[in-house]
This record gives structure tokens, sequence and C-alpha cells, in this order.
């Protein structure tokens, strides 16, 4: 094209342009400040949050759930007690209820979680099993369960919290009965009930290299030459300012993407003593300003989810009396200093 006559289309696209006819998109959407999902998408990564059934009905919140986050965990809906509360009978009214509600906002799902010792029903916990009969109690529990979510779920914590703080097997109903055999089946099992769902292993306290993550590397080492499907590990890093940042997370997550599996931050939270107070809120932001960008300097680390994204609906407060604001909103669903450093590390203004 010559030379006047591309100054003159350009002067018109410009024109266009400054009239808002070109582009197709409403001039609001590019005022509208990006959210923390749009801005890990371009990263390639996703910025979820848990929830929980019983917060659903308060629309401020799930305003703020259904837009500024891709993906969603149900806090508690999936568990055992809520799925399977008589042997045989089950029930997938909570779940489905936020499966439904994350299909809606075009979000997807970590699902969570399938074996584990805690919130267990009384028929399960109540009494003794043979190892041949608690293995077909839980292999009908994950069949029927992942069953049901095939292809409604990006991925599953499979086997939640197996390891003590010192890297010892915990001693729970699984281990002490099937033995540490058990997490290679839920895996199996999981996988042939649905072939595309990224199959997870989830603690905490794993956040830094040390005796309880260097187990998951080692368990992760077996599992893979075994060829057991396993594809990744979840770092819940439930945090707490008190104890001290884990420096070496990055060291950590690098060298599980090494063994072929991606990682995630799975339950983020930054707990603080109360009162919450300036310095307290700008150490918390440093931290999720860390992990965030922790999370993107490795290829393999998919996504972070925080633990619910209100300090309203925050799990610390009842289990750890005088600690809590650990999440990026406040109370009255205000975004903290926490949520600008989370935006500031994924690029955004
Ligand atoms: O957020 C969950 C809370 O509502 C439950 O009361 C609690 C019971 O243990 O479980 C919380 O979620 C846990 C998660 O399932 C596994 N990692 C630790 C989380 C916080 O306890």
């Amino acid at each position: 094209m010559p030379k006047t006559r591309l100054r003159l289309v350009g002067a018109l696209a410009a024109v266009l342009v400054a009239a808002g006819v070109t582009t197709g998109t409403p001039a609001q959407a590019h005022e509208r400040p990006a959210t923390l999902a749009e801005l890990a998408h371009r990263h390639g990564r996703y910025f979820g949050s848990a929830t929980d059934n019983p917060e659903l009905t308060d629309t401020a919140y799930t305003s703020v759930l259904g837009s500024e986050f891709d993906m969603i965990t149900p806090g508690n809906g999936m568990k055992w007690y809520a799925t399977e509360p008589q042997q045989g009978v089950f029930d997938w009214t909570n779940g489905d209820e936020i499966v439904d509600l994350a299909r809606a906002n075009h979000q997807r799902v970590r699902a969570h979680t399938l074996v584990w010792h805690s919130q267990l029903p009384d028929w399960l916990t109540g009494r003794d099993w043979t190892a041949d009969e608690l293995r077909a109690v839980l292999k009908k529990h994950i069949q029927t369960e992942v069953r049901h979510y095939r292809g409604k779920v990006y991925s599953w914590d499979v086997v939640n919290e197996a390891f003590n703080e010192d890297g010892t097997y915990r001693d729970t109903i699984w281990y002490r009965t099937l033995g540490p055999g058990y997490i290679a089946d839920a895996l199996r099992w999981a996988h042939q009930a649905d072939p595309h769902a990224k199959l997870y292993l989830n603690d905490y306290n794993i956040e830094a290299v040390g005796p309880k993550s260097d187990a998951y590397y080692r368990l992760a080492q077996e599992l893979k030459a075994q060829r057991v499907p396993l594809d990744g590990v979840g770092l819940q890093a439930h945090l707490a300012l008190q104890y001290g940042y884990p420096t070496t997370l990055e060291d950590n997550l690098r060298r599980f993407s090494r063994l072929g599996l991606d990682t995630a931050l799975t339950e983020v939270d930054v707990r603080m003593i109360l009162p919450a107070t300036d310095e307290k809120l700008a150490q918390q932001a440093d931290w999720y300003r860390d992990l965030t960008a922790a999370c993107l300097a490795v290829r393999r680390c998919v996504g972070i989810t925080v633990w619910d994204y209100t300090d309203k609906y925050s799990w610390i407060p009842a289990f750890f009396p005088g600690e809590g604001a650990a999440l990026p909103y406040d109370e009255q669903l205000r975004p903290k200093p926490a949520y600008f450093a989370i935006r500031q590390a994924l690029g955004g203004k």
C-alpha cells in the first residue's frame, strides 16, 4: 500500500477506535481492571478460591467468587462424611451445588478430597475392618465419587495429608489397615474412573524443603517409577506470619517439576496473631506476593488457590483462637494489601 493511503487508513482507524466503533468490546471492558484469574491466565496459570455451601446464599460474596477466580475448590462438600454418609448411600447435593455454580461462572473445579483421615463418617470409623473389607470400601467410594464427577472436574486431591512432620507415614485408618500401598491403589482406582482428571497428593507444611516434603519427593519418585498415575503434588500453604516464610518454596516446586509433575498451591492463607496491624498486613502482602512469584517462576506450577478469599469465611479463627485475617479480602469483602500484592506479582496494576 502506498504511504499516503496507509496514513489515511491509520487515521481512519484512530477515529473509529476513539468513537468506540471498531473494537466490538464495550468501552467499560477496557476500564475494568483485570481480575486475578485474567492476570494469572496471561501466565498460563489459574487463580482459584475454595468455597463452602453455607456461604452461597451471600450474594455479595458469590458475586466476587464468580468473577475474580477461575478455579473453585469445595471446602467440605466432596469429603467422605458429606458424600457417603451411610455405607453405600451417596449424597452429591453439596458437591453438585458447587460444581454447578462453577460451571455457570465458567470456572473449573479442583475436587477435594477422596482419601483422608479426617471428616470420615461414623459408620466407617466406628468399627474394625479387615484389610480386604476396607480396601473394598475405599475402592467403591473412590470409584463412585470420581465417576459421578467424571468430566466435570479438572483435578482430584486423591490422598490428603498422608505424612507426619518427620516424613513418616501418618498413622491413619488407611495406613494402619492397608499399609502404604493404599496410596498407589487410590491413584489407580481414581484414574480408572476418570482418566482425564489430574490426580494429586496434597498436604500442608510441605512448602519448604524438609523432612515432610522430602517424603513426598521420594514417594513421587517411586510412584513415577512404578507408572502409578500421579499428576501433581498440592502444597496447601497454610502459612502463619509468626512461623516465618518458607524461603525454599521455589526450589521445592522446581524439584517436583523436574520429576515430571505438576505442582499447585492449593489452600493458601497467611494467618497472623490478632489484632491485624498495618505492619502485619504489609508483611502478609509481601508473603502473598512472594508465593505468587514463586509459582510463576516454576513452569509446572499450574496455579494458586486461596482457602476461601475473604476473612468473613476463613476457617482460621475457629481452629486457631486469637489468629485470623489470613485472606486477601477482609470481612467486609474489601481487598486488603495482600490482594494488591498478588495483582502486582501477576503483572497487573
Ligand atoms: O475448610 C475446611 C473447614 O471448613 C473444616 O471445618 C475443616 C475440618 O478439618 O477442614 C477445612 O479444610 C481443610 C482441608 O480440607 C484440608 N487441609 C486443611 C484445611 C483446613 O483445616
